[in-house]
């Protein structure tokens, strides 16, 4: 047991990023230790059975695992200074959909940029994975030591569709990306106005931990992205840190269930960049629970670690590409599917116009044959749809 709130994660992570701008944006007192301590070995790793970050362990000794979990976790469960759920039913949905393109959707371009380039920024990211190996050994060890992981991480790179091939068009969705959130955050602090919400912590993954920290990508970023790699800062501070904003009310979304106008763009390249892909998902999905007769409850996968049950094919900025099959991008999508259902008739012919004017109204409607759920910290598939 333990009387504080620990984050388990790692600097070189992508969603312990996602977590921990959460933690410090609530002002929530809290410690960070490495997997190899002894509190993640001897209390999570039975749990858990296997070794993944960011996991929360609260005082009560309750695990909270998944960076999304983690959020809804602790909003449920603590007097919350900035709920990032915004009220208002045009920004909630965006905020959400937007919060799926970070975390799923922007993955392909950080992992291309740190392991693409590696010559270039090697000796950050050895001593980033070293610094969570044996951090007490002779750094040479230490060096050695970081092979491992940094191995099993490249091992990811073409399942992700990221080959010589595509790498020219990963880039241009990069600039493109760059040049969408400048123009938004000239004139906003945060997605929605004053206050974090859960679209901007989806974002904060990506932008974080690779894109903004590594060595070869951040130089580009902060060369063409100020104003962005301002709200990188500004997502890991604990206070509201908007200076630069005098018309915008700290901690505060924007009234009225206002959607700046720089914010359809950004749903315009979720539309471009990632919508095919979650289309083939889809079908992929409605095949495989036919082919393989899965019944509610049963886990995706035979072990927890494995997450992707098959590979996918789909069109990406003009190029075929193959990526992996990863059900629990589906529990994502859910997200915005279930808060779009649960609206009023009203408010979602509203939520409707906006996606449709973003080029991303199928996104609302877009759901598997079958749910997928989250059940004892693993995804099981859910009831038919
Ligand atoms: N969707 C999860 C993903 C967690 C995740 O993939 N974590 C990575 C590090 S950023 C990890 O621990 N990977 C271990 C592995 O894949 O072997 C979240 O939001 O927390």
């Amino acid at each position: 047991m333990t009387d504080e709130i620990i984050l388990y994660g790692m600097s070189v992570s992508l969603y312990t990023g996602k977590a921990r701008s959460y933690l410090r944006k609530q002002r929530l007192p809290y410690i960070e230790r490495p997997p190899i301590d002894p509190g993640f070995q001897t209390r999570v790793l039975p749990k858990l059975k296997r070794v993944i970050v960011p996991v929360v362990e609260l005082p009560d000794g309750s695990l909270l695992q998944d960076s999304t979990d983690i959020i809804d976790g602790l909003e449920a469960r603590l007097p919350i200074a900035l709920p990032c759920y915004p009220q208002g039913s045009k920004q909630r949905v965006a905020a959400l959909a937007l919060e799926l393109f970070g975390d799923e959707g922007l993955l392909r371009l950080a992992m291309h940029y740190r392991w693409s380039y590696l010559a270039e920024q090697e000796r950050f990211i050895r001593r980033e994975f070293a610094a969570f190996m044996a951090p007490t050994a002779p750094i040479d060890e230490q060096d050695r030591l970081a092979a491992l992981p940094m191995g099993q991480m490249q091992t990811y790179v073409p399942k992700l569709g990221i080959t010589p091939q595509s790498a020219p068009v990963i880039e241009d969705a990069f600039f493109e990306l760059l040049d969408r959130l400048e123009a938004h955050f000239l004139r906003h602090p945060f997605l929605f106005g004053g206050r974090p919400s859960i679209g901007d912590y989806g974002l904060i993954g990506p932008l974080y931990a690779h894109l903004g920290r590594d060595p070869y990508p951040a130089g580009i970023l902060r060369r063409q992205a100020p104003r962005t790699a301002r709200w990188i800062e500004r997502m890991n501070a604990p206070n509201a840190d908007m200076a630069e904003y005098p018309d915008a009310t700290p901690d505060a979304f924007l009234t009225g269930d206002a959607v700046p106008d720089t914010i359809l763009p950004l749903m315009n390249l979720m539309a471009r960049d990632h919508l095919p892909e979650l289309r083939a998902l889809v079908d992929f999905v409605d095949r495989w629970v036919v082919e393989t007769g899965v019944v509610e409850g049963d886990p995706i996968s035979p072990k927890p670690a494995r997450r992707a049950i098959g590979s996918i094919r789909f069109t990406y900025r003009g190029i075929e590409i193959e990526s992996w099959a990863v059900p629990y991008t589906l529990w994502m999508l859910q997200r915005v599917t279930d808060a779009y259902s649960a609206l009023t008739v009203s408010d979602r012919t509203a939520v409707h116009a906006l996606f449709e004017a973003a080029g991303l109204a199928d996104l609302l409607t877009l759901k598997a044959a079958r749910r997928v759920e989250r059940r004892g910290h693993i995804e099981v598939w859910g009831a038919v749809t």
